[in-house]
Parts: structure tokens; C-alpha cells; sequence
């Protein structure tokens, strides 16, 4: 059915183009969320990267497909379906059914013969085209990392941590000192999260041994790591931390504005920030809190531990948005050229700077950010690669980036035929309710048998057969 609608359209489309004079100027159709031909700076940055790629000689037409910022995903799935297909498709969802339709193109082939692009990709990214090659996403991965005030960390007089028991002690430190100075010690949490404990995980879980989802058991059996001894040895730990006052155990209940509200008040010393833009956007609600103070933050290292050290590991099964070519584009070739040129360091100085006079200023070889930076944002990648010739995040938040590159762990998740999403909500939701429990005091470690059983009965027996089909593979 869709492929009869895309031969017509395509049919269409080329009768169309026949009609229409000869030009050497290749036109391209973009679509991408957030980007629209009614904002000036988006159509600005268009006919810049236009103008950079003919003196290239490449002599483009980009066309911007204008779809809703809201909705955006079943939009786009509304005028894929309806045979309007652009050459270049940016993906929030609902990608892995246009790929099954064979309409996304394999892109490793176009990336070999990339330069740039194969140099400005994350090694997650790497990972991920081996796996589905349909879609290109060059940003780094969200990796929660925990962040302090460096006033509070230089008040507390010891060393950053480097080691699970070290956090313990860090995070006891900060609990039993008065920092806030509110004359009370002990009403400071040493850290806390929000939601879950997905913030924690992302830097203890390598370290207590949880290495993936996956994990072989005594018998060499894989199962899901969420039922091994790792886990429990990791839960048993957080379980101590909230008895002690020393995670917050409300977390179950703190969004995120809780969370950041009680690192600003002094209720929490320690949060983690997911990704190196929000680790400085934290850092400016904090000074906006303390004018009178000049605060910074500083990163905490990613701890050794028993079971080893690393982030946790980063899901690479696919991407779960991003860039993909239409196998039905006549200017395939074209497109491939564009996105060399948005990860060359030319194109990433538009793509990641902005504009000179707005975002920065420019002085012979010395640029100047300005406030505007905030809230300029890639409207393609941020590579791997790309040095700015100034930099304007904060120690923390570069320090941030490194950890990506040096910590990246690929995990073995792989994606679940949708007859098995039920079973996942369940176990998920026991995982959650336990783990909740065991924490707050309400379940004792001792019933770590009875979460099990509970684990399994809810699907993970399910889960768990099926990922042996897929790991012993
Ligand atoms: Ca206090």
C-alpha cells in the first residue's frame, strides 16, 4: 500500500520536475523539528550553510518543510504515509517503521565515504549504525554526573571522592557539617535525584558490577541484571545511604524542580546534571540564587568500586532519534554532502556558534561570547570533535564531556518485538516499587528473594527466556 503511494508521489514528483527548467541548483527537502522557515535565524543559518557548500562547489537549494514543534513525531508519520517523503528526515519516533517500510537509507555507506562525519561521531553513535543504520544522531549520550558547590567542596576540606566507600564518607561529610548554615547540621542531605534512582545508577552501577542489562548468573545463564547480586550488593548500599540521612528518600516523589530547588536551598549537596548544557544551567540558577556569592560548581569523579568503574552502559541498540536519508531522494549524494559539511569544523562553527554579532563577537582572532549563547542550539550535530576557538562552558561541564568519551560503556540491550512491552511495564514497575521500599526502610534486604520472585512472576521469566534467544545468538 505505501509503497504503491510513494511510486505514485515519486511518479509525481519527477513528472513535476521535468517540467521545470534546467538548473544546475539541486534542490533538497528538510524537515526537522524545531526548525521552520517562518524564524529568521533558522533560515539565516540555512542560507549560510547554502553559500558555504557553493564555494565548495555544491550548489544546494535547501527547502525547510515546515511541521508543528508539538506533535511533531505523528506529524511527520502523517506526511510520510501520505507519500510526501523529503530527502533528508529528522526522526523523533516512529522511525523503526519507515526503516521496516524500506524508505530510510542504509547510511554507513554514505558515512565510509564522509570524512567528517565518520571523525565527528560519538563512539555510542558508532555502536549504534552497526545496529540500525538508519538514523544519525551526533550529540553526545545523557549521562547523569554529580556536581557540588566548589565553595561547599573546598568548606568540607577533603578530597574529591574517587571510590564507592569514598562517596559514602563524601556524602556523610556533607550531612553531618552545618554548610548551609542555618545553624543546624544535619538537615543537608548529602545527595538526592528525582523520580528514581536512574542519576545514582549512572555512575554506581559499573562500579558495584552491573555492566549491562544483561548479565550471566552462577550458572552462566544471562538474566536481566536488575535480579543479580550486583544489584542487590548496589541496593543494599542506597538502602544504607537512606537510613543514614545521606540520600534523600524522597526522591520518589521529587520531580526535577524539587530536586534542583533543594540543591539552590542548601537541603541537598549533591545532584547530578544530565548532559554538560544543563550542568551550566544549574550552575547559573545557583549563582542566581546566591548573588552575593561568586559559585561554581565542580564535578565529581566517576568512582571505582568492587565490580569495576564507568558510566553506566549506554544503550546502543539503536538511536532513538536523528537524521535519516529517504532511499526514495534523487540527491542522495547531495545530502551526504551537507552533512560532511555540518560536521566539518566550517560547519560546526555555524551549526555550534551561531551568528558573529549575535551570539558572539569577533575580534581579529579572538571571539567573545555573548548572552545570546543560551539559547542558540545545533540544528544538526555537536561533534565529537569540534574544538570552539573560545570556550564557554564551565570546567564542570567540559570535564563532563570527557567523562562520555572516557567512561562509555556500550550495553547489550537490543530492541523487543512489541509483544513483550507489557511484561516490561511490569517488571519495571516492580523494580521501581521495591527498590523504593528497600530504600525507605519498608522492605528489608532480607526480602530480596521475595522481589525476585515478584520480578519474575510479573514477566521477567518471560524477559528473560527471550533474551537468551537473542544473547546466545
Ligand atoms: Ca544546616
Amino acid at each position: 500500500m505505501l509503497k504503491t503511494l510513494l511510486l505514485t508521489t515519486t511518479a509525481l514528483a519527477l513528472s513535476l520536475s521535468l517540467a521545470m527548467p534546467a538548473s544546475a541548483q539541486t534542490v533538497i527537502r528538510l524537515v526537522s523539528k524545531d526548525l521552520l522557515s517562518t524564524n529568521p535565524p533558522d533560515v539565516a543559518h540555512i542560507e549560510r550553510i547554502e553559500a558555504a557548500l557553493k564555494a565548495q562547489g555544491t550548489d544546494l537549494d535547501i527547502q525547510i518543510v515546515d511541521l508543528p514543534s508539538s506533535g511533531y513525531a505523528d506529524a511527520l508519520g502523517v506526511m510520510l504515509l501520505s507519500g510526501d517523503i523529503p530527502d533528508l528526515i529528522y526522526f523523533q519516533g516512529g522511525d523503526a517503521k519507515m526503516a521496516d517500510q524500506g524508505i530510510l537509507e542504509d547510511l554507513n555507506p554514505w558515512i565510509e565515504k564522509s570524512p567528517n562525519l565518520k571523525a565527528a561521531l560519538w563512539p555510542h553513535n558508532v555502536e549504534r549504525l552497526k545496529n540500525y543504520p538508519y538514523l544519525l544522531y551526533v550529540y553526545p549520550p545523557r549521562a547523569p554526573q554529580p556536581v557540588i558547590r566548589k565553595d561547599w567542596l573546598d568548606k568540607l576540606g577533603i578530597a574529591a571522592p574517587t571510590t564507592v566507600d569514598e562517596y559514602e564518607a563524601f556524602f556523610k561529610a556533607i550531612h553531618d557539617a552545618d554548610l548551609d548554615g542555618d545553624g543546624t547540621p544535619g538537615n543537608t542531605f548529602g545527595v538526592t535525584t528525582a523520580d528514581n534512582t536512574n542519576e545514582l545508577d549512572s555512575i554506581f552501577n559499573q562500579a558495584f558490577g552491573i555492566t549491562g542489562t544483561w548479565m550471566k548468573d552462577a550458572a552462566g545463564e544471562w538474566v536481566s541484571s536488575r535480579i543479580t547480586d550486583a544489584e542487590k550488593a548496589k541496593l543494599t548500599w542506597y538502602a544504607k545511604l537512606g537510613a543514614e540521612g545521606l540520600y534523600d528518600k524522597e526522591y520518589v516523589t521529587s520531580k526535577f524542580d524539587v530536586k534542583e530547588d533543594k540543591f539552590y536551598t542548601g537541603k541537598a549537596g549533591v545532584i547530578f546534571g544530565s548532559s554538560a548544557e544543563v550542568i551550566d544551567i544549574y550552575g547559573g540558577k545557583m549563582r542566581q540564587a546566591h548573588p552575593e556569592t561568586p559559585i561554581e560548581l565542580a564535578l565529581l569523579p566517576i568512582p571505582s568500586g568492587p565490580g569495576g568503574q564507568g558510566l553506566s552502559a549506554t544503550d546502543v541498540s539503536k538511536e532513538a532519534r536523528g537524521f535519516a536519508i529517504s532511499t526514495t531522494s534523487e540527491h542522495k549524494e547531495e545530502v551526504a554532502k551537507l552533512l560532511d559539511f555540518m560536521a566539518s569544523t566550517e560547519g560546526q562553527m555555524m551549526d555550534r556558534m551561531g551568528f558573529e554579532g549575535e551570539e558572539y563577537t569577533k575580534s581579529g582572532d579572538t571571539y567573545t561570547i555573548t548572552d545570546k549563547m543560551s539559547t542558540w542550539y545545533a540544528r544538526f550535530f555537536a561533534a565529537a570533535n569540534f574544538v570552539p576557538p573560545v570556550e564557554w562552558k564551565s570546567t564542570a561541564a567540559q570535564e563532563s564531556l570527557k567523562n562520555i568519551t572516557t567512561w562509555f560503556k556500550p550495553d547489550n540491550a537490543f530492541v523487543w518485538p512489541s509483544d513483550y512491552a507489557a511484561d516490561l511495564d511490569a517488571t519495571e514497575n516492580v523494580y521501581r516499587a521495591w527498590v523504593y521500599k528497600f530504600i525507605s526502610g519498608e522492605a528489608s534486604m532480607d526480602q530480596w528473594d521475595a522481589f525476585v520472585a515478584e520480578w519474575k512472576a510479573a514477566g521477567g521469566d518471560r524477559l528473560n527466556e527471550y533474551a537468551r534467544t537473542k544473547l546466545n545468538g
